[in-house]
């Protein structure tokens, strides 16, 4: 499809009125804006691809099982993933795998790869299902299709002028902006400019033709009876160009890997996410410009990302409707009951206005494993067990990311342990003047969870953690040695009484450790061989301690750990409460700052404090939410002039406390010297990207965007998320 030479006669000398001549609606500026990837630009180009079913046909296609026949992927008693013919008898993830073969009885279910301890590797058990309480769920085999989904996307577009961003493990966004510019300079050579007069206000000439080729898409209506096809514009020939991309996209994903997909084509993320969940299965929807007011006005706000969750419920509740049309009669004023952040952003988003980027970042900043204990667990032999499936697991995904090679390895690792509604979390850094192993990762987590158990109070435990953070590319031993011998200190630390900087507890019960240790030493209860054990373990390190030389440079650690792609298998199940199904961010999301003011407007407000009600970017987990202010019961700290919420006090006052040591430390260790505490259990949160370990920026006091090394349009995640 080309078009005629350039029918506009607005250069200058030219006979005819300028204005005489129809003109678009767009300028030579937004077009050289579609060019940079702008998100100001009305002609931008976004698009979002679902995996049809994911966990489903993944089972499908590895078992060479014919896709017409009803298959679910079954996690223990429930369904996670269902396929659009086992659809067809009405299952979804409500139902038991029970009652399932009730309703198709010839539906083919599929456990999902599981580790069993002393397994060197997941693997597909028959038996697993029976088993929960010594399997643990592998998401691995989806992880790695997921890869190559994200490869042949990536195959598929013009290697200079490609923006993916993989936003959960079936789901990608595409900015086409750069690489419809391109098409479309190809197709409509009076584009290629300069513009008249070499103003780039000046408007474009009109769009040459009057019917566009949408092919199969689903359009979706504008609305009004003559607006469908009325006087296209540039910005409707953009979208049809990004969706004959889309289409090429995802036939290259069916022919390479034989997966389908669904598609939605729009001018932001936000839109374009809808459009691809609008016609499923593999179908594409394209919304265009003059059809987003009528698409969005019936819709349940709900729907729209980040809404999914408590602040959608929260919105519902304020102003007694889930409809966007409803919502919109509200002005700003009113919206900002919600805070003036979320508000703000509130306001924008129902009007189809979101500026989030689409972030090419796809390399992994962080791994968990984890797993939820039904009944809970009672020793600290039981937890090591545990671990030692952790280690295996996090260890075969670091292999994958190189880390044998030294192209990427993990510079902490932390353990979150809960009993009840306490959640204690434990860190350090990992040594890295030596290779990365599985002994090494279970070492340390060992050393962990020892300390969990020596505070006391650590059974029974309803679920425990392992995460590795902070990847960097190949580092090099000598800078590796810093962190290795940090953990020396770290030993010393934590066998100082009193001294722990790194329980999630406040300072009383923190000192009251020293109780604890003394029994540890002499434990009058029952629970002496677990202490044994873990004081075994906490002695080995602090003899190990003695033997390395020290380097107390804690402030050299880079602490760019972003929990941005954990994956918590367990949280993924079924009944989990959190999951919702248009909030498909399992494996790891990330994270768009939902207020198109980017960036992140949480961290604008010094008091305003990260509530997601998702924390984590565990399966299951959804784009943070805006903050929310006020609503939630909150605890104030003095010291830092900050609201956060009341499950934040302890890890807050750990924060103050963990810095008065390290004061306390750097006092003593320039007389005479001492060791700085080298873990702590400051979570990071987006308040608290980076925190300060003794640089006196309590946790949520604020930061630019910029400082804490999110990019621009993105949220840190916190990791947190308990299953
Ligand atoms: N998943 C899960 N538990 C949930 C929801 C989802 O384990 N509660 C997993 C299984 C899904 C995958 O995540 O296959 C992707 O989730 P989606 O919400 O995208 O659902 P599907 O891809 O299964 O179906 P759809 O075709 O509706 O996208
Ligand atoms: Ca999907």
């Amino acid at each position: 499809m080309s078009s005629p030479a350039p029918k506009f006669a607005s250069s200058p000398g030219s006979i005819t009125s300028p204005r005489r001549i129809p003109k678009s609606k767009f300028t030579w500026k937004h077009l050289h804006q579609l060019k940079a990837y702008s998100p100001q630009t009305p002609l931008r180009v976004i698009a979002h691809v679902d995996l049809d079913a994911f966990y489903a046909q993944c089972e499908t296609v590895r078992l060479g099982i014919d896709p017409s026949l009803p298959l679910a992927v079954q996690q223990w008693q429930g369904l996670i993933a269902i396929n659009y013919p086992a659809r067809a008898f009405g299952l979804g993830r409500h139902v038991t795998s029970t009652e399932a073969l009730k309703q198709c009885p010839d539906l083919i279910l599929q456990h999902v790869a599981t580790w069993k301890e002393g397994d060197e590797k997941w693997a597909y058990h028959e038996d697993s299902f029976k088993n929960m309480a010594t399997h643990k769920v592998s998401l691995d085999p989806y992880r790695l299709e997921c890869r190559r989904i994200l490869k042949c996307i990536k195959d598929s577009l013009p290697e200079k002028e490609q923006r993916v961003e993989k936003a959960s493990i079936d789901e990608v966004f595409m900015d086409l902006s750069a690489q419809v510019h391109t098409i479309l300079l190809e197709r409509y050579p009076e584009l290629r400019g300069p513009p008249p007069y070499e103003d780039p206000t000046e408007r474009l000439p009109k769009v040459p033709t009057t019917v566009l080729d949408w092919a199969a898409d689903a359009l979706v209506e504008t609305g009004e009876d003559d607006g469908e096809d009325r006087d296209p514009d540039w910005d409707d020939v953009c979208t049809v160009i990004a969706s004959e991309i889309v289409r090429d996209v995802r036939k290259h994903i069916k022919d390479t890997l034989g997966y389908t997909c669904s598609g939605g084509v729009a001018r932001n993320k936000m839109l374009a996410k809808l459009g691809s969940g609008y016609k499923k299965p593999n179908q594409q929807t394209v919304i265009r410009n003059r059809a987003v007011k009528h698409f969005l006005s019936d819709m349940k706000f709900t729907k729209i990302r980040m809404l999914g969750g408590k602040l959608g419920d929260e919105a519902v509740a304020v102003f007694g409707t889930d409809k966007v049309k409803d919502l919109m009669e509200q002005p700003l004023d009113q919206l900002k009951k919600l805070g003036d952040d979320t508000g703000s952003w509130l306001y924008s988003i129902i009007r189809g206005e979101d500026n989030s980027e689409v972030n090419p970042r796809t390399q992994i900043k962080s791994m968990l494993s984890a797993k939820s204990f039904r009944p809970a667990i009672n020793s600290f032999e039981q937890g090591v067990r545990w671990l030692r499936i952790f280690a295996a697991d996090i260890f075969s995904r670091c292999v994958e990311e190189g880390v044998l090679e030294n192209k990427r390895r993990p510079k902490t690792i932390n353990l979150h342990h809960r009993q009840g509604a306490q959640t204690r979390s434990r860190s350090a850094p990992i040594p890295q003047g030596k290779p990365l192993s599985e002994t090494m990762l279970f070492d340390l987590a060992k050393n962990l969870l020892a300390q969990v158990v020596v505070d006391g109070r650590a059974w029974p435990c309803a679920n425990l953690s392992l995460s590795v953070g902070g990847f960097e590319d190949g580092i090099t031993n000598n800078k590796g040695i810093g962190g290795f011998l940090v953990r020396g200190e770290e030993a010393k630390a934590m066998m100082s009484i009193g001294r722990s900087a790194t329980t999630g507890e406040p300072p009383a019960k923190k000192r009251r450790t020293k109780g604890n240790i003394a029994q540890f030493f002499g434990p009058r209860d029952d629970k002496k061989k677990d202490f044994d054990a873990a004081r075994a373990i906490l002695l080995k390190a602090h003899s190990e301690s003695t033997r390395e030389e020290t380097e107390d440079d804690i402030d050299e650690l880079d602490e760019e750990e972003m929990f941005e792609d954990v994956h918590d298998d367990e949280s993924a199940r079924p009944s989990a409460p959190t999951l919702e199904r248009h909030s498909s961010n399992y494996d790891m999301d990330r994270s768009d700052t939902p207020p198109s003011a980017q960036p992140q407007p949480f961290l604008k407000s010094p008091r305003s404090h990260e509530l997601d009600p998702d924390i984590g970017d565990a399966p299951g987990s959804r784009p943070r939410p805006p903050n929310q202010q006020q609503t939630f019961d909150t605890y104030f700290c003095a010291q830092c002039n900050l609201h956060m919420p009341v499950s934040e006090k302890a890890e807050h006052i750990d924060y103050h406390f963990a810095l008065d040591l390290s004061k306390e430390l750097r006092h003593e260790d320039r007389n005479p010297p001492a060791p700085l505490p080298a873990i702590s259990s400051v979570r990071k949160t987006p308040n608290n990207p980076k925190p300060s370990r003794g640089r006196g920026r309590p946790p949520g006091s604020g930061g630019t965007s910029r400082s804490n090394g999110a990019e621009k349009g993105q949220a840190k995640l916190a990791f947190g998320r308990q299953s």
